[in-house]
């Protein structure tokens, strides 16, 4: 099921684009149909509902996008790697669902991201090295919700959906133009919480688009043992549409997601997009994907990859060249350096800095944990006085 996008048809800028009505992206075996706008061979195809023509600079802009979320990415895996951080949940392969989904966005919008949205993150301003703190130990969160309409990462699968569902119904109640966007996981798909949201959001006709990035596994769970149908009809038995999107292709996630957003703010109720992609890296850095998946799938996925499709088109059609690969490339080195000094300078937090912000007007329990803890503390302190 599918919506009409709200882009305006443009005629086509370049030759190179062909139309897939005739060629449908459906296979010839139960593979459900896929809305795809540019092929792993970097050719821009035409689909029949989602159209769109960006410029030649809004091109190269999601190709940044993507590549310095893939730098950033890979230097939070070096310093886990290093002891800097206890642990990284990598977005690697994930980038164009990402920054396709996350530059459809306008900016009174508001997002629900679960733990590997940076690329999600890099699109609302958050700065990276905000992102950081959690995973090094040192805070609960990095960065004020409210300053870039962000929602702080949630580890429990599945719960931002229903925040985003009620944040969505009360931005209906207000009466404001604006669409919420929740992530979720394959694997998120099977928690009661999506269900729930499911259903509240169709029956309020909350202004919300659910983006759940089916990247084929949950920790070392397939998708086939999270679903019987493919994950975006189940949208139809709550009563909302649902697609399915090629989740490598930075154009088609920001085509649908662009046009499921435009419903949403237009009073048309929820939507579910499935981005179809694949988790290149493991679950985390605690993971090890070789014990329970073959490497021959990982190497089909590299052939999809979502940067060098794009990177094929701008070189193919002359709309970047080498000076801009190397500009790129360098400030790629740059957003890394930066990175690896912040992090490391990140001061650690007040040990009792633990108890705050639990209940706004304290609580005697915590009270109590507190000045246990606080002894606790001491008697260490006492302990290397006696040595
Ligand atoms: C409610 C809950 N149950 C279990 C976990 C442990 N857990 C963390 S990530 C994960 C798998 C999530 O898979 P998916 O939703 O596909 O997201 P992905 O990690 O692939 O992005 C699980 C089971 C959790 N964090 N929360
Ligand atoms: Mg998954």
């Amino acid at each position: 099921m599918t919506v009409e996008s709200t882009a305006a048809r443009k005629p086509r800028r370049s030759g190179a684009k062909r139309s897939t009505s005739a060629r449908s992206t459906k296979k010839q075996s139960a593979e459900p149909e896929l809305v795809q706008l540019l092929t792993p061979e970097g050719e821009r195809v035409e689909h029949p509902d989602y159209a769109i023509d960006p410029t030649p600079d809004e091109l190269r802009g999601l190709y940044r996008d993507m590549v310095l979320t893939r730098r950033f990415d890979a230097e939070a895996t070096t310093l886990q790697r290093q002891g800097e951080l206890g642990l990284w949940a990598s977005l690697l392969g994930q980038e164009a669902a990402q920054i396709g989904s996350g530059r459809a966005l306008h900016d009174d919008d508001y997002v629900f991201p679960t733990y590997r949205e940076h690329g999600v993150a890099w699109c609302r301003g958050v700065d990276p090295t905000n992102l950081l703190g959690m995973f090094r130990g040192v805070n609960h969160g990095g960065w004020d919700p409210n300053s870039n309409n962000f929602h702080l990462y949630t580890i429990v699968i599945g719960s931002q959906t229903l925040h985003a569902t009620g944040y969505a119904m009360g931005v209906a109640k207000d009466g404001a133009d604006s669409a919420v966007l929740a992530y979720f996981g394959d694997g998120a798909s099977s928690q009661g919480d999506v269900a729930e949201s499911f259903t509240y959001s169709a029956v309020y006709n909350a202004p919300v688009v659910f983006f759940c990035q089916n990247n084929q596994w949950a920790i070392s769970e397939p998708t086939e043992k999270q679903t019987r149908v493919p994950l975006y009809q189940r949208a139809q038995g709550y009563g909302f549409p649902g697609v399915r999107v090629d989740g490598n292709d930075v154009l088609a996630c920001l085509a649908v997601t662009k046009a499921a957003l435009e419903r949403a703010r237009t009073g048309q109720g929820p939507m579910l997009v499935e981005a179809f992609t694949y988790r290149m890296g493991a679950h985390t850095t605690s993971d090890d994907p070789t014990r329970y998946r073959s490497s021959e799938e990982r190497e089909l996925w590299e052939t999809k990859d979502p940067i060098l499709r794009l990177r094929t088109l701008l070189t193919n059609e002359k709309l970047a060249d080498d000076a801009f690969f190397d500009a790129l490339e360098q400030e790629s080195d740059a957003l890394a350096k930066r990175v690896r000094e912040a992090v490391r300078s990140m001061p650690d937090p007040d040990d009792m800095a633990l108890f705050e912000h639990t209940y706004a007007d304290g609580h005697a329990l915590v009270d109590e944990e507190r000045a246990q803890f606080a002894a606790y503390q001491a008697s260490f302190e006492t302990a290397e006085e006696g040595i």
